[in-house]
């Protein structure tokens, strides 16, 4: 009958001295809460920041490491995808807490009530519309960037306010053992049994996602959005020609423009009679797949000596995609001056594939895959 005895406590009602609904078990799961939530705010600052530098910042954008942003996306996405079975077992843990009765008992509880509140909804919709994002489904009205930005701002204040309410509790149920030795604790083989649950399903849907940014686990990419494995020219397209609108490319009549001091047209073969070089870059997508390739192409640093742009310049690149968000992007001086940062013509060694931006993309280090701009007919010197 031993093996009676998880499910039924599981049963019990709210409220009732169940040991999985203790402090104890809320202090070791807050322990690997709270770590998988930091890794998340820093990597979205940094995130961020790369995808929309405030104007100061754009000069000194760093281009090294080249995979610096790939590296914290990936972080992102896999901590943030760790924190949903962390948070609903957190919540299923604290439950019981969440309706005490009566609701409030006074003006300190009240307020205590409502930050928790603010923690619980804040965090809630953290993760969980970091986790459609990673779909790409939006079932919501609002822009997700901004609203996920400040909303984790919000789970940062609520998560420091909670830890200063908390602090005794979790210093007192921190260690296994007080000091002082108290009497053995009759409950620690169900609650090791639910944090090795926990634990495992935590690892499960991580190792079955992070394959989608971490090459040598790829194998084992079985739940992400995307493969890497997946895609013309073994590297995934996020919007195809056909969704842009730019499929009938014509190689013939195209022409990129280049303004500056003194602009320029280039056809796709005077690109293609320019000094090519190779680069060998990653594209990291926001949405947490990431994959390197190698690229061919003519630095922007040539095109920028070619239309005389003066040093520090910033480069506005537009595709000849007519509508969408991702149509426009700006190179900031490091990025359009660095020897890696190409308008790629080749990938993987054939011609770009128009999914993949035919005829010419930017292609430039330490970035998110989404300012890599596709099918480009224009850079604006400024
Ligand atoms: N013109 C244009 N360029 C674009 C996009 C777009 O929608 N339009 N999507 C961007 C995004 S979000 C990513 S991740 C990369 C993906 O490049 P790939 O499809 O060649 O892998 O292209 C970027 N370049
Ligand atoms: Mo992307």
């Amino acid at each position: 009958m031993e093996g009676m005895k998880v499910p039924v406590r599981l049963l019990r009602p709210p409220g009732s001295a169940s040991p999985l609904h203790d402090a104890r078990t809320a202090t070791v799961v807050g322990r690997l809460l709270g770590p998988a939530l930091a890794v998340c705010l820093v990597t979205g600052v940094v995130s961020h920041y790369l995808k929309h530098p405030p104007g100061p910042l754009l000069d000194v954008l760093p281009t090294r490491p080249v995979w610096g942003y790939r590296l914290s996306q990936g972080l992102h996405v896999a901590s943030g995808t760790a924190a949903v079975p962390l948070l609903l077992a957190k919540l299923w843990v604290v439950y019981p807490r969440l309706f005490t009765w009566p609701p409030v008992r006074s003006l300190l509880h009240a307020l205590e009530r409502l930050s928790v509140a603010l923690l619980v909804a804040s965090a809630v919709f953290e993760v969980f519309s970091g986790l459609l994002n990673t779909a790409q489904w939006y079932p919501w009205p609002f822009s997700f960037v901004p609203v996920h930005f400040a909303v984790a701002w919000l789970l940062a204040g609520a998560v420091l306010l909670h830890l200063a309410v908390k602090a005794p509790v979790v210093a007192a149920h921190w260690r296994r053992h007080r000091a002082g030795a108290a009497p053995a604790d009759p409950d620690a083989r169900d609650r090791r049994s639910f944090l090795a649950g926990l634990g495992a399903a935590a690892a499960a849907v991580t190792v079955t996602t992070v394959g989608q940014s971490l090459t040598p686990l790829a194998p084992l990419d079985l739940l992400a959005p995307r493969h890497p494995g997946h895609g013309e020219q073994q590297l995934p397209v996020n919007r195809t020609a056909e969704a842009a609108g730019t499929a009938a490319l014509d190689a013939g009549s195209w022409h990129l423009t280049v303004s500056g001091p003194r602009p320029c047209r280039l056809s796709l073969d005077q690109l293609r009679a320019m000094p090519q070089h190779e680069v060998e870059l990653p594209i990291a997508c926001v949405e947490g797949w990431s994959k390197s390739a190698r690229w061919t192409g003519v630095r922007v640093a040539d095109l920028l000596d070619r239309v005389a742009a003066p040093p520090g310049s910033r480069v506005r690149v537009t595709s000849l995609q007519t509508h969408g968000p991702y149509r426009v992007s700006e190179l900031p001086p490091t990025h359009a001056r660095d020897p890696l940062t190409l308008l790629a013509l080749t990938l993987n060694g054939q011609p770009l594939s128009p999914d993949h931006g035919f005829p010419a993309r930017i292609i430039a280090p330490n970035r998110p895959g989404v300012l890599q701009t596709k099918w480009v007919g224009l850079l604006e010197v400024s």
